[in-house]
């Protein structure tokens, strides 16, 4: 039976830090200051937005929440972006995505000050993370090595499965892997014998976006399983995308859902936050 690695508990821990930091950044009367802009009223975007600025309170920083009606132009979303840039009092910026479908994410991604981009989604934030001298990492695969790290699990030379391409957490989550010395492969929906594939990983990090899709003949017996999926069962309960009751009893480690990697992604959030409050202050 799996060791649960808790994300709730390794992220208070993060937080418990980031903290202390910033009290230290305090006395010499600096605080880190994070804006988000969320666009129309989708609720889960709302629920992520809320929890952001809680952690924000928690650890000591200012937030600036920006809600915006879901008609919002992409010339009114722009040029708030390049207000906020502006803001010497703003360290971070984040604009919650998905955006309402008239609007154009890339083009507010290319906007928003790549030293404030403390999602790591602008292509010279991400072209630095490719090299690997990078200022912020992308908050949830941060997470994911965060949780690895914190279960005293080496990566080094160990087989590697990311399910999923997404520019925000399959891609960069396999650059970090590779970064640590792991041998990695990336699966997604045109994959073929994706079962066995990802049979064959000591270390599974699943970011499909389909609930329990991961099933106990895709896991290799003592594998280390990362659980990225956010979704709904045919309850309503929150689940990931791995089957957890069935694969829990196969690995050596998992993380759960609710509880895992999703507070992780928020944590990421603070450190880089804090990270950009010293660059803003060369410190
Ligand atoms: C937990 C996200 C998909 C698309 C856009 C804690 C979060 C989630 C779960 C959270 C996510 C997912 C976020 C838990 C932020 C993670 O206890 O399990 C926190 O707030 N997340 C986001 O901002 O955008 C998303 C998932």
């Amino acid at each position: 039976m799996a060791t649960i690695i808790s994300g709730k508990e390794v992220a208070a821990k993060v937080r418990a830090e980031i903290k202390k930091d910033c009290e230290a950044l305090d006395e010499m009367g600096i605080t880190p200051g994070l804006a988000v802009i969320i666009v129309g009223d989708d609720p889960a975007s709302r629920v992520y937005v809320n929890n952001k600025k809680k952690a924000c309170e928690e650890v000591g920083f200012v937030s600036e929440e920006y809600a915006l009606p879901a008609e919002t132009t992409q010339e009114e979303l722009l040029a708030l972006i390049h207000r906020l840039n502006g803001k010497p009092d703003i360290d971070g910026i984040l604009c919650q995505l998905p955006l309402p479908k008239h609007l154009d994410e890339k083009a507010v991604i290319n906007a928003i000050d790549p030293t404030k981009d403390v999602d790591a989604f602008h292509p010279s934030n991400v072209g630095k993370i490719m090299i690997g001298d990078y200022d912020f990492l992308p908050c949830t695969p941060a997470g994911v090595m965060e949780l690895i790290h914190s279960a005293g699990i080496e990566v080094s030379g160990k087989n590697c499965v990311v399910i999923g391409r997404s520019n925000i957490v399959g891609k960069p989550m396999a650059m970090l892997l590779l970064h640590e010395n792991g041998t990695v492969t990336i699966c997604h929906s045109r994959t073929k014998n994706l079962k066995e594939i990802c049979a064959a990983a000591d270390i599974l990090v699943a970011a499909v976006g389909k609930p329990k899709f991961v099933k106990a003949d895709m896991v290799k017996e003592g594998a280390v399983v990362l659980d990225v999926g956010i979704n709904r069962d045919e309850n309503g309960k929150l689940c990931g995308d791995v089957d957890f009751d069935e694969v829990a009893p196969k690995a050596s480690f998992i993380t759960p859902v609710p509880g895992g990697v999703g507070p992780m992604t928020i944590a990421m959030l603070m450190k880089n936050t804090l990270k950009a409050a010293k660059l803003q202050n060369n410190l």
